[in-house]
Order: C-alpha cells, then structure tokens, then sequence
C-alpha cells in the first residue's frame, strides 16, 4: 500500500518513512500547498483541510497539524506552534522559560488519513518537559527543547527511539488500528 504524505516538513516525511514502512506502508513525499483555517483545536484544522485536498481529487493521503503545548505559558505556542517555530524560535521559548521552575508541556499531533474513500482522524500526545537549553542535533523544530524523559531531548534520539514514544508515533499506532478495521 501506498500513501501520500502532504507536507512542507521534511522531518514528518522521514519518521513516517520508518514508522508507517514497519507496517508495509510506503510513503510517496508530495508537497502541495494548503490553506489551513485558524482554530484552537489541532482537529478542526486537519478536518478542514482534508475537506480542501478531497475536493481537488485527492486520495489516500495523510496529513498532520502538529503543536507544543507548553502548561506555564497557558498552552502556548499549541496552535501556534508553526508560527512561532518560524519566528522567535526555541530561543524565544527558552526566554519565556528563563525563570520558570513548573516546566511540563506535552506534544499532540493530529493524524488526519484518507484511505479506500473513509477518513480516519486520530490524536497522539506525548507528556514531557521543557528542558533549560537546546541539546541534540537530530529531529526538527522544537525538538532540542522538548524531553519525554526529563534526561535527553528529542533531538538526541536516534529517528526510531522518537518514534516508539513520540505523539506521532503513538498517532500512528492510533492509525494503524483503525486501518485495520476497515481492511
Ligand atoms: P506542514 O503543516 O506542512 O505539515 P509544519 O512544519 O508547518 O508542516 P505543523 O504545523 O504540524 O507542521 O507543525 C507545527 C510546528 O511544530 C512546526 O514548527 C514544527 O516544526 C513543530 N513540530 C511538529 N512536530 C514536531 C516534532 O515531532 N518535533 C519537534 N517539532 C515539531
């Protein structure tokens, strides 16, 4: 089985290369430019956007809008994640961080899949920790300030230890089950 993977972020398109390949599943890489509404709820956004890549004639497809949510900063960046990423970066993060001792955040990343004309939707979280400085070169994004474990951040972790405890790897074992409900 093949399935599209649509994104602007080359580091989805490898972890889905290796979690969804462990199940058979290869990925084709397409990049297809899609506007994505404002909402506060990661659901809402890859349900609407699945509404605008069906209607140009897409299928078998899987999109994920992804975020931090950060406890200490009321869930910020959350849906905001890709903005905020884009301009203040994790040293922005680190500095609203600066003096606060409470640093639990999680990750969520919302799977959004059509496959054989049905859509299945699912959420993966991962509970961790904002850590005091960037560490660790692998990954992407807000990877070397985020710590599932409280020791090493997610850009320490070689690509498979990422995905066996990530919120996309438990997504895509979400997905994976509801896959074979419809098979
Ligand atoms: P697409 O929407 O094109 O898929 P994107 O990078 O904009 O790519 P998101 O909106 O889902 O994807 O991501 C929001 C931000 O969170 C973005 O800056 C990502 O780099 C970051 N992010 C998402 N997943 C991450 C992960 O597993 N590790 C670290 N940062 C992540």
């Amino acid at each position: 089985m093949i399935l599209k993977v649509i994104t602007s972020n080359l580091g989805k398109v490898k972890e889905y290369r290796d979690s969804l390949g462990s199940f058979g599943i290869r990925i084709e890489h397409m990049k297809i430019p899609y506007d994505e509404i404002q909402s506060s709820k990661l659901e809402d956004v890859v349900k609407e956007s699945m509404e605008h890549l069906k209607a140009s004639g897409l299928t078998d497809f899987i999109i994920d809008d992804s975020g931090m949510f950060v406890d200490a900063l009321g869930g910020f960046p959350g849906v905001y994640s890709a903005y905020v990423q884009k301009t203040v970066g994790n040293a922005g993060i680190l500095k609203l961080m600066e003096n606060v001792d409470a640093r639990n955040a999680n990750f969520q990343c919302c799977i959004g899949c059509n496959i054989k004309g049905k859509d299945i939707i699912v959420t993966g979280r991962c509970e961790g920790t904002i850590l005091r400085k960037e560490t660790g070169t692998e990954g992407f994004g807000y990877d070397p300030i985020f710590s599932h474990d409280g020791k090493r951040s997610f850009a320490e972790l070689p690509l498979q230890e990422k995905n066996e405890v990530s919120h996309r790897g438990i997504a895509v074992k979400l997905l994976i089950n509801e896959m074979k409900k419809i098979a």
